[in-house]
């Protein structure tokens, strides 16, 4: 009896400590979108939204489950009691209390939330801040940079250390907008234009993810912001404004004419050439780009071969058919377009 007891207690032992190193753990790791890890002036001010909510609730339920626990051992049965103790029905100045409580609570975190909100939704200087145009598709984003003449798909470049204005709306379904290291989220509506702004204090690679629920490849819809060094945002803005589009090698070049051939223009835009198609991701100087489909995949040319030969079979539902396109076909179009950089 007292054995069986003992290592129960030693089971509910293991337990918590299971839990708890499980929950310490959860800790861990890299957060590569974390709000939490902030890396620009709107992501902190949202952080200290998050923080002054986190302690208040964590006052309220220690206050709470502190009572809670006091009256049960306060108020138990005493072995022998066995008559009913008081009744009550009511108490106004308790129920005052705790209503009056929770809503002064509600007042302090509506202050912020509110200006914060505000200040989220325009740049603080926009006269110096870079306006980028953002499409939502299903499933990958469009950056367009009116001021640059840019166009560009699911890696959107800004130099570090300046504002960047966003004006988001979305081609087809509702989106959402969130790169959780620069700033909360926003949706993307098809007929609206909604307004952010962000900031990455620091150069770097900020991965980003669409926030609402958009269909069958929802979850692969993923972009980066590539926050670059001075001298990396000019080079980079030259390169988009001067794209070499001459294919070099004689596979690019039979890659460059299937590409007018094979129906790919229709849909795809390569600046600098007669391709004009807007139903898909501007293609300009695909070789730069650290992604493809959606960034869910890495641009190597065993990607850009897989992606060309079945684009539904890497994400359901895609516009892109699949065009039975020959070994050979898949190799010029690899050429073709990762040579461009
Ligand atoms: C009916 C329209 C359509 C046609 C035709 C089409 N594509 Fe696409 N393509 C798309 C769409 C839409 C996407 C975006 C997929 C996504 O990420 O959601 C895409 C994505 C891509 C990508 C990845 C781009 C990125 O931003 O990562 C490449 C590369 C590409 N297409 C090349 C081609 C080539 C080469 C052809 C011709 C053989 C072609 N496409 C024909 C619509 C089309
Ligand atoms: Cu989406």
């Amino acid at each position: 009896m007292r054995g069986a007891r003992r290592s129960g207690a030693k089971r509910w032992t293991a337990a918590a400590v299971l839990v708890l190193a499980v929950l310490a753990l959860a800790g861990c790791g890299q957060a590569p979108q974390s709000a939490l890890n902030p890396a620009g002036p709107v992501a902190n001010m949202e952080l200290q939204v998050i923080g002054l909510g986190f302690w208040i609730m964590l006052g309220v339920g220690v206050i709470v489950l502190g009572l809670l626990v006091a009256i049960i051992f306060r108020f138990r049965a005493r072995r022998g009691e066995s008559a009913l103790p008081e009744q009550v029905e009511g108490n106004t100045r308790l129920e005052f209390v705790w209503t009056v409580i929770p809503v002064l609570l509600l007042a302090v975190l509506a202050v912020p939330t509110v200006k914060d909100s505000f200040a989220a939704a325009s740049a603080p200087d926009p006269s110096t801040a870079l306006q980028v145009n953002v499409v939502g598709h299903q499933w990958w984003w469009e950056f367009d940079y009116p001021s640059l003449h840019i166009v560009t798909a699911d890696e959107m470049h800004i130099p570090a250390g300046t504002q960047i204005s966003l004006s988001l709306t979305s081609a087809d379904v509702i989106h959402s907008f969130w790169v959780p290291r620069l700033a909360g989220k926003l949706d993307a509506v098809p007929g609206r234009t909604n307004s952010m702004w962000l900031e990455a204090s620091k150069p770097g690679d900020y991965s980003g993810q669409c926030a609402e629920l958009c269909g069958a490849s929802h979850a692969l819809m993923r972009f980066s912001v590539i926050a670059d060094s001075p001298s990396a945002w000019t080079a980079w803005v030259h390169t988009m404004q001067h794209p070499n589009t001459t294919p070099q090698t004689p596979a690019a070049q039979a890659g460059f004419k299937d590409f007018a051939t094979l129906g790919c223009s229709a849909c795809h835009t390569i600046d600098g050439t007669t391709f004009q198609g807007t139903i898909g991701p501007n293609l300009t100087n695909l070789g730069l780009r650290k992604g493809i489909a959606s960034d869910s995949l890495s641009n190597t040319d065993a990607n850009m071969a897989r992606w060309l030969a079945d684009p539904p079979a890497l994400m359901p539902d895609v516009i892109m058919p699949n065009l039975h396109l020959s070994k050979q076909q898949i190799t010029d179009l690899t050429a073709y377009l990762e040579e461009q950089k």
